[in-house]
């Protein structure tokens, strides 16, 4: 039972409507503000801007929530939902005495209330909402649902706070709020503070009755139970039954409160009904009497025009008594100060509203120990998210103590790849667990068990501007869903940098993964990158954004996110394999740069460019990196220049955004007036406002353009044009060059991948199995090369008529190999290490020098022997594993016959080349490898070569002539027998070892059109 007495409640009324004066003074008054002389209209606003219906109601929720702190010495905050009604918090503070602490000019007397009265709500003042500007504050009271979001974000990890949140019944409509109720399957009684409820059933939105307030008690209250609240009804039109009846609800609640907090010291796992109130008073309670209780209530009463209206105001503020409520000089009556709980209490100056003054840095660990290590750009396939999630779990563990780092996505942790993440953690869950759940605890760090990324991002801004550290990840394109929030964070900490006492927060952190170019088993609907285009519209010293193209870019870029304060940053990235091309260094180096030149990808190291290949994201950058390896094969000659932006604001102007390029740097990467094919990540124009004052306007865009559904990834490069072959034509079209061949190459690739995908629904191999060669270190050991082993020395005349082929330079001379002696050859060596050149100058040789070979071939890739599929003397072409098997059968048949018949020697030669024998051959094909070898097929004019990238546990002890190019691990080396592969290094090197004879080489190059050409001569 309540103990309060009538004379508390005479004070409470009283300080009510201290509280009630001082919010319509703010709302009315520029001058006069203690009535002590007759109002003039010159004492009125000329015009009255903002709300009271919520105002009088939230004034006596804070009147009573003071006395709760004062009697309990409670540590509380005040959220106020209806942030409209701003002059009530702006009310409370002052005359608790938080306002003028931190707005020293505005005195707690006669000259501080008119100064704070005139600037509410008025040109050059303050918000007429709750915002940044009012003391105690961390909730933007403009756009209506995220109060309780917020309150649950505060109260995370803070075990002794109470948020008291004050939800508009109006409010209580929109979505976020709806599906914010849950939190209370969320909190950890023990470790996490409390939320309390109070839903502020005043009746009316704006000009309509709300929804709850017309239901029955009965139908709220089971509402409000089932979602598991213990409701505390209060209601009244009566000032004084309603003092009563809302402290004897308020001690019942704290009483509560404390009961929990207590038995959750005690006993873990259990989730308590949380008490909350509905307190249902009129709307404008203590107004003029034709607005109270309806919907004319919300805004302004009437505006002051006239003489009949100016008596009006003066009646209704005089009718609060300011003259009993404030001494002569303004100051609030001592038994009414009485109330006040002692500063360390008070709501307005609770720190954890001020976050940046509790805010720790987190500690982060050192990302390059995270980054992927690879011998060759390119070589290395790995998911960005996975590794991202490895570094995170860290982050977890070394914050574990300081308990301020926390994840925030809508049961998207797991899709979005950040599965490691739970190494160090578990998913934030109050409620059952059944045995085969996985990952859920009420002591999870990571907030993905509710499906709405309302509430995740209204948490970990709650979470934010409490002073602590946070990441909000999700589909990119369902963060639209919250565009919304993002702009009130971005309005909420564009004001806080202007106040100087709110220190700085950490930054809001977006992770957008599941992008628009591969929705595996979604379609259209999960395709939009627009959240960019949100974002640039935002104040410029505020939002960064980055489109990091492997891990070790991702990890620099989320590493340096988490050191940032006051920003909105965001990174998207992908979740699916990806090629790995920077290294740590490289990585770290392009990403502090946000933008440069890559000069591997570019061609004569992007010096004097024709054409620069602009790429942001990373699938377009691959398929630019794909794009330059076609140029520099059929334009040798073309200049061209890959530049790639990581942090996208380098684009703008740097009288635009603090990052932007100055116009020389910029012109340094795109020049002046060379074109730009620019491949982006999001919509086109985008790229043409950033860069739309620069010198070169001879831009030419590709990004997403609405185009694709379930699809391949790589068609949905194609539909949007942003895929290797597009570009490539692209880069015809505005260099106005010409190139039919290259032409033809482009636009065949583009039938046949159109019917491939129809038919087999993957995508063809040259894309699936592409693999990037370091073609500016071959195309550097091309010139070396073709000085030392030139086409002549080749296909010398001596060769004619003969089986021999070159091998390459030696220290000492040209080598040869003459293959009648061979039955099985074995080359292998990784992608981009010159085998493939090799085995087409073992082929071109053959076909120029005799004509008696039939050949069979096997390329799964159709890349390495492409060239030689159709023509007369190429008897069988196999592409798959079981062809591959019929055609080794063929030839182990041939073998076998031509022992019997004893006449091998009148019969042509056979040469029969596996490339990645790995893949093609089972245990069958090998054993009849073995018998090629222990048959001594050479006898019979039967000679095999196997190629392999791959040459972990393959067992080619018994093949007798080997060559090899560089491998990764000196394992690998030894494996094949060829102990130094792995320290060749440079393309083109290679091991050549027959019996003992070791011989280091440097092998031929052909380029493709060599090889045409030599075909061609045929
Ligand atoms: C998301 C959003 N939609 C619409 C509005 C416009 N609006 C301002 S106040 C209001 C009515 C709010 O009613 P309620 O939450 O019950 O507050 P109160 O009655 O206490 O003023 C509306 C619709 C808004 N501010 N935010």
């Amino acid at each position: 039972m309540s103990k309060i007495t009538k004379k508390e409640i005479s004070l409470l009324n009283d300080y009510w409507n201290a509280l009630n004066y001082l919010a319509v003074g703010e709302l009315y008054l520029m001058d006069n503000p203690l009535l002590k002389r007759p109002l003039e209209l010159s004492d009125v606003k000329p015009t009255v801007v903002g709300h009271f219906g919520t105002v009088p109601g939230q004034n006596l929720i804070f009147t009573h929530l003071n006395r709760e702190i004062k009697k309990n010495k409670l540590n509380m905050i005040y959220i106020s939902g209806p942030g409209h009604g701003g002059n009530s918090p702006v009310a409370a503070s002052y005359l608790e005495g938080s306002y003028t602490k931190i707005y020293p000019g505005i005195t707690q007397d006669e000259i501080g209330m008119q100064k704070l009265m005139k600037r509410f709500s008025f040109p050059g003042g303050i918000s007429s909402h709750d915002a940044p500007e009012t003391p105690g504050s961390i909730h933007e009271g403009g756009e209506l649902g995220y109060s309780l979001a917020h309150a649950f974000g505060a109260v995370l990890d803070y075990p002794d706070l109470i948020a008291a949140c004050v939800v508009g019944d109006g409010e209580a409509e929109t979505g976020p709020l709806a599906t914010s109720w849950h939190l209370n399957k969320f909190l950890n009684p023990d470790s996490d503070g409390i939320v309390l409820p109070i839903l502020h059933l005043n009746g009316w939105k704006i000009n309509n009755p709300t929804i709850l307030s017309r239901m029955s008690k009965e139908e709220r209250s089971s509402l409000f139970t089932g979602l598991g609240y213990h409701t505390f009804y209060v209601s009244d039109s009566d000032p004084m039954k309603l003092h009563k009846k809302l402290a004897d609800a308020m001690d019942a609640v704290f009483g509560e409160i404390k009961a929990i907090k207590e038995y959750a010291k005690k006993n873990k796992n259990f989730r308590p009904f949380y008490p909350m109130i509905i307190l249902e008073t009129p709307k404008g309670i203590t107004g003029p009497s034709e607005i109270v209780g309806t919907y004319k209530a919300h805004q302004i009463p009437f505006q002051v025009k006239d003489t009949d209206s100016l008596k009006r105001l003066e009646d209704w503020l005089r009718s609060y008594h300011p003259e009993d409520l404030f001494d002569k000089k303004g100051q609030l009556r001592a038994d009414l100060k009485a109330l006040i709980p002692d500063e360390k209490y008070l709501m307005g100056l609770n720190p954890v509203t001020n976050g940046g003054l509790l805010l720790k840095d987190l500690i982060l660990p050192n990302y390059m120990d995270y980054c992927i290590e690879f011998r060759k750009r390119g070589s290395v396939e790995a998911q960005d998210m996975m590794e991202l999630g490895k570094y995170l779990a860290d982050v977890f563990k070394l914050n574990e103590e300081n308990k301020n780092f926390r994840l925030f996505g809508p049961d998207e942790a797991v899709s979005n790849r950040l599965t490691h993440v739970f190494d160090a953690t578990k998913k934030t869950w109050n409620m059952t667990i059944r045995p085969k759940d996985e990952l859920l605890s009420p002591n999870g760090r990571v907030l993905d068990s509710i499906l709405s990324e309302h509430f995740c991002e209204g948490a970990l801004e709650g979470y934010l501007l409490t002073g602590r550290h946070g990441i909000m990840h999700s589909y990119e394109s369902f963060i639209r869903v919250i565009d919304s929030m993002t702009s009130q964070h971005a309005k909420w900490l564009k004001i806080s940098k202007e106040l100087g006492w709110r220190l700085p927060i950490s930054s809001l952190n977006y992770i957008l993964t599941s992008h628009v170019w591969q929705q595996d088993h979604n379609g259209f609907t999960h395709q939009d990158p627009g959240f960019m285009n949100h974002l640039i519209t935002k104040k410029a010293d505020t939002v960064r954004i980055y489109l990091p193209i492997d891990a070790n870019t991702l990890l620099s870029t989320v590493n340096h996110m988490l050191g940032t304060k006051n920003y909105i940053n965001v990174a998207i990235a992908s979740k699916h394999p990806r090629f790995q091309w920077l290294n740590k260094e490289e990585a770290d180096e392009h990403c502090t740069k946000g933008i440069g030149m890559f000069k591997w990808a570019s061609s004569f190291e992007g010096k004097n460019p024709d054409v620069i290949l602009g790429c942001a994201g990373d699938t377009p950058t691959l398929e630019v990196i794909a794009a330059s390896s076609i140029l520099k094969r059929f334009m040798p000659d073309l200049h061209f220049r890959v530049v790639n932006v990581i942090d996208l604001f380098k684009l703008q102007s740097s009288n635009k955004h603090p990052h932007g390029l100055d116009d020389a740097d910029y012109d340094a990467l795109f020049t002046k007036n060379k074109p730009i094919v620019f491949n982006f990540h999001g919509y086109p124009s985008l790229i043409h406002e950033l860069t739309y004052n620069r010198n070169n306007d001879n831009l030419h865009v590709r990004g997403y353009n609405e185009e694709g559904s379930i699809t391949t990834p790589f068609d949905m490069r194609v539909q949007n044009h942003i895929d290797r072959f597009h570009i490539v034509l692209d880069v015809l079209k505005y260099t106005g060059l010409h190139n039919p061949d290259l032409e033809n190459y482009c636009n065949s690739m583009l039938i046949k991948h159109k019917r491939y995908i129809v038919e087999n629904g993957i995508d063809i191999p040259e894309v699936r199995k592409w693999r990037y060669d370091e073609s500016t270190e071959l195309e550097k050991y091309l010139v070396d090369a073709k000085n030392k082993v030139t086409l002549k020395s080749l296909y010398k005349h001596e060769m004619k008529g003969t089986l021999t082929v070159p091998l390459g330079l030696s220290e000492t001379r040209e080598e040869t190999l003459d293959i009648t002696k061979v039955s099985c050859m074995f080359v292998g060596g990784e992608t981009g290490t010159g085998k493939s050149m090799f085995l087409n100058s073992v082929m071109t040789s053959l076909l120029i020098n005799n004509t008696d070979i039939n050949f069979y071939l096997a390329d799964g890739k159709e890349i390495d022997l492409k060239y030689y599929e159709g023509i007369t003397a190429v008897k069988h072409f196999a592409t798959n594993k079981e062809d591959c098997k019929k055609m080794l059968c063929k030839v182990h048949d041939i073998l076998i016959k031509r022992i019997s018949l004893e006449k091998g020697l009148e019969l042509k030669n056979i040469v029969v080349i596996i490339d990645e024998v790995k893949e093609f051959l089972d245990e069958d094909g090998w054993k009849m490898i073995n018998d090629f070898i222990t048959l001594q097929s050479c006898k019979y004019k039967i000679h095999i070569f196997l190629s392999s990238s791959d040459v972990t546990d393959l067992d080619v002890k018994q093949v007798e002539f080997k060559m090899s190019f560089d491998l990764s691990s000196k394992e690998q080396s030894q494996n094949i027998g060829i102990k130094d592969a792995n320290t060749l290094g440079a393309p083109g090197s290679a091991i050549f070892k027959h019996n003992n004879k070791v011989i280091k080489l440097t092998t031929p190059y052909l380029s493709d059109l060599e090889i045409k050409d030599i075909l061609s001569a045929l």
